[in-house]
């Protein structure tokens, strides 16, 4: 059967479901090709509908047969579902239908990963299982039967009853089709319980194929400590049973936060000493949170309707980075965040893709799992905290759990819970949430007779389909330094309203040194052009850990854009400064790594672009090798004992402190081969006993091109591995020099374990040819053909992961007119492709136009 025809769906059209379902009664007979679901489920009319039109979501199924109260009705049936005549009172729906989980490679609704039946069902993805009112703020009871020879059926909720070949389950607490979850196969359970805070015991399982289960036991620390967690910082307790997670080697994404029934990328949970690198294991944790911290901020209190996605995304990204910060060091947290907030959703929103963070319509819902809704997500409840203060955060969100709780509410529901506890206004601050588009900040000063101003100026750049912006509140946190670096008025935080505002401090004994914006307190671009350049000053004497290192990447910034642009050599008094830093034994490990490391290409092309540019991808790449160059000589002296001082003498441990120094000690090792030709890499290459050592010694042989041997040294090593064996593909694509990435690319593609199914395979190997900046951008349009050519054939397969990829191209603006001409023949290459989902349609037309 045909999709159904794409349409776009408006915030402004939202109407309440005509039907509320009170009870779901599910049975599952699995079968590879021909699985029967067969549903009872017990409906009500909606004393608030506005329409008493019965319809049904459903894609992909066939419908066997189907009742109401007992007779057999024969609705209408369309590519998207089914439509009848019901009564105008209570009725249970009964349906059997089919459905083929093994020839489903879109990977949404129930497929098939490696011999095993799993589901994935947000956002639209249960109408791909059986008919039903797929929207969520339709919420019910689920009972689940399962039937099959899998050794373990897992579905939400409890357990209620087994026997060979099934299992029963069910889930209390109402919810929407998309937190609706199934298992099926040969797994392994690693086991563990947990007590919460008023005593009951919760039995928790980490499921994975044979064979990984000694790959469980940091993810199982990770959920215990997120559950303690949200007890003692939100008051959050479990409320089931038992909380299974289960790994599966197909995923679309990161991870699912089914009821009671998470689903994991197995690259998102999966993690040992000599596979995963501390970068793994660091993301794992925050993964884990983030979907055990769903169960409240999603499933107990969830979405109206797909608009309000940001309700619990933006919140649960804001929580998880909280947990993080307090496990870990809160400045490294804000800084990977901002930079990965700068990287993914500045980028965004600076192109053809930006949308606010509350939508106001869609094509593809699946296409707005974006950096916006996510990340900038969370960056407006940072702001809002910030403005309300701790105390009243806290006092908020008790109430928004105590109102709300088991409902499918709306961002206006969440903001009148600030308003209501702090009697705040916040039509205007409300903007965050409806207008698109990266504020640009200007600052400029006066000083006179001991009274400093500050005076601000905020401009919002149009958006498609949002040409005219008001001023945004922004809370701007200031601090003022003294010359010798003393602190002269500690952080406050200055709320800006209007277009154009000053602020003043008074009663100063001399002109103060301002360091603004600190902690990143709101997601601006601050232009501080019309300051006095006291850059290499805070780098040295800042004391909000965040502007010193922002201070440190504006000048690299602004460096290589001029090594760029006008050909100018490395500075040398940046490159002392770099190095006291790197040098200063008070300064956490990770935060020095963290200074050392430049701006990607990416980065460095915006930057340029603003300048009115067009960037030069070889030209950034040559800069920036420079730039390492003359960082690497600058340090050089200083190597062997800084080097000295990140050696562990303790068994590996992914800790932040162990982290820390490895962190660091790789960007010096990073720095030194460039000196020595890989020699130290290699020594440590070969005597590595954990993956982050054994990797980032590798990345630097693959980055002076001393690759041969320990390429081959590593695939022999790690042949069996495919979560290792997708850094073998991503690294040698991304460190590939730019003249090589795409042959690269396109060897690896024919190698045997290359397969276009498994997205993560997909994603390292495409993912990196994207990501390579000079190797993707090259003059002859390799790049993006090679790309293109993939994104069709991907399509076909799975189109939710094609059109997530097809982002790849949104910057493409920002280059010279033949670059654009080739980028724009690939993408109209593309949207031209017979029967090209709608998923791939509404990303490459968004970015097209
Ligand atoms: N809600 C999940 C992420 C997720 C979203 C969409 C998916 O399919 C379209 C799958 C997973 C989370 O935030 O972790
Ligand atoms: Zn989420």
């Amino acid at each position: 059967m045909r999709d159904a025809a794409p349409q776009t769906i408006y915030l402004s059209d939202y109407t309440p479901p005509a039907y509320l379902v009170d009870s779901v009664h599910l049975t599952f007979q699995l079968a590879p090709t021909a699985t029967r679901v067969i549903s009872k489920i017990a409906f009500r009319p909606n004393p608030e509908a506005t329409s008493r039109e019965f319809f049904l979501n459903g894609e992909q199924v066939e419908l066997i047969w189907a009742k109401i109260d007992g007779a057999e009705v024969a609705p209408a049936v369309s590519p998207d579902g089914v439509r009848m005549d019901v009564p105008d009172a209570p009725f249970v729906f009964e349906a059997e239908v089919e459905i083929s989980p093994q020839t489903n490679t879109a990977l949404e609704g129930l497929y098939m990963s490696n011999g095993m039946y799993c589901t994935q069902c947000e956002a639209e993805g249960f109408r791909k299982i059986t008919f039903y009112p797929d929207r969520p703020d339709v919420m019910s009871v689920f009972t689940v039967r399962i039937e099959g020879a899998e050794p373990v059926l897992l579905s939400n909720g409890n357990p209620t009853a087994q026997g060979d070949g099934w299992a029963e389950w069910h889930d209390p607490w109402p919810k929407p089709a998309y937190l609706f979850a199934l298992v099926a196969g040969d797994l392994v359970a690693h086991p563990d319980q947990f007590q919460t805070m008023s005593g009951k015991d919760v039995e928790l399982n980490i499921y994975v194929r044979p064979g990984d289960e000694g790959k469980c036991a940091f993810g199982m620390e990770a959920l215990k400590a997120s559950m303690k967690w949200d007890e003692d910082v939100y008051g959050r307790e479990y409320d089931l049973d038992i909380f299974n997670i289960v790994a599966v080697d197909d995923f679309n994404m990161g991870a699912m936060e089914n009821k009671g029934l998470n689903i994991f990328n197995s690259s998102c949970v999966l993690a040992s000493p000599e596979t995963s690198t501390d970068g793994n294991f660091e993301r794992i944790e925050a993964i884990i949170a983030h979907e055990y911290f769903h169960n409240w901020t999603g499933n107990r209190i969830t979405c109206r309707d797909w608009f309000q996605l940001c309700l619990k995304e933006g919140l649960t990204v804001y929580r998880d980075s909280q947990f993080t910060s307090d496990l870990r060091s809160a400045p490294v947290k804000r800084i990977s965040d901002v930079n990965d907030l700068r990287g993914r959703q500045f980028r965004e929103d600076a192109g053809p893709l930006a949308h606010p963070v509350r939508p106001d319509s869609f094509v593809e819902i699946n296409n707005f799992y974006t950096a916006t809704i996510y990340e900038k997500g969370a960056e407006v409840i940072g702001m809002l905290k910030r403005l309300v203060g701790d105390a009243a955060y806290a006092k908020a969100l008790d109430l928004y759990f105590e109102r709300h709780d088991g409902e499918a509410t709306t961002i206006e529901a969440w903001l009148t819970v600030f308003e209501d506890t702090t009697g705040r206004d916040l039509s205007q601050f409300k903007r965050w949430y409806e207008q698109a588009g990266t504020p640009r900040l200007t600052v400029s000063e006066s000083y006179e007779a001991g009274t400093y101003s500050l005076h601000f100026t905020q401009m919002t750049p149009p958006t498609p389909g949002q040409p005219d912006k008001a001023p945004q509140v922004l809370p701007i946190a200031v601090g003022l330094l003294a010359e010798d670096g003393t602190a002269v008025q500690p952080t406050v935080v200055l709320e800006m309203t209007k277009q154009e505002q000053r602020f003043k401090f008074s009663n100063l004994e001399s002109k103060p040194i301002a360091s603004i914006l600190r902690e990143f307190s709101a997601p601006v671009i601050l232009d501080t052009a019309a300051l006095p350049d006291n850059r290499v000053f805070l780098l040295a004497h800042d004391t909000d850990p965040f502007n010193k290192w922002e201070a440190g990447q504006t000048l690299a910034k602004d460096l290589l854009v001029s090594m760029v642009t006008e050909g100018a050599t490395p500075d040398q008094s940046f490159l002392n400064a770099l190095v006291e830093v790197a040098r200063d034994d008070s300064l956490d490990p990770a935060f020095r790594e963290l200074a050392l490391s430049l701006p990607i290409d990416d980065d460095i092309a915006q930057a340029v672009f603003e300048t009115g540019a067009a960037p030069d991808p070889d030209a950034i790449f040559t800069a920036r090798e420079t730039l390492k160059l003359s960082i690497a000589e600058a340090l050089s002296d200083s190597l062997p004992r800084l080097m000295a001082s990140c050696q562990i003498d303790a068994a590996y441990a992914p800790d932040a402190d162990q982290v820390g120094k490895r962190s660091f000690g790789a960007a010096l090792l990073n720095y030194l081969s460039l000196l020595d030709g890989g020699k130290a890499a290699q020594a440590q290459f070969d005597s590595a006993t954990d993956m982050t050592q054994q990797f980032t010694s590798w990345l630097c042989l693959l980055r002076v091109e001393k690759d041969a041997a320990a390429t081959s040294d590593f695939y022999g090593q790690w042949q069996h591995d495919r979560l290792v064996i997708d850094k073998w593909f991503g690294a040698r694509i991304g460190a590939a020099s730019p003249d090589k990435a795409v042959a690269m690319a396109q060897a690896l593609t024919q190698h045997p374990d290359f397969a276009v199914t498994n997205p993560n395979r997909f994603r390292a190997t495409l993912g990196a040819l994207a990501g390579n900046h000079a190797g993707f951008h090259r003059a002859d349009g390799s790049g993006y053909q090679m790309l293109a050519d993939w994104l069709i054939t991907l399509d076909a397969i799975n189109p939710q992961t094609t059109a997530r990829m097809s982002a790849a191209f949104q910057t493409w603006k920002r280059y010279d007119a033949d670059r654009q001409g080739l980028i724009a023949a690939q993408l109209e290459r593309i949207l031209a492709t017979p029967d090209l989902s709608p998923d791939t349609t509404e990303m490459v037309g968004r970015i097209l136009n």
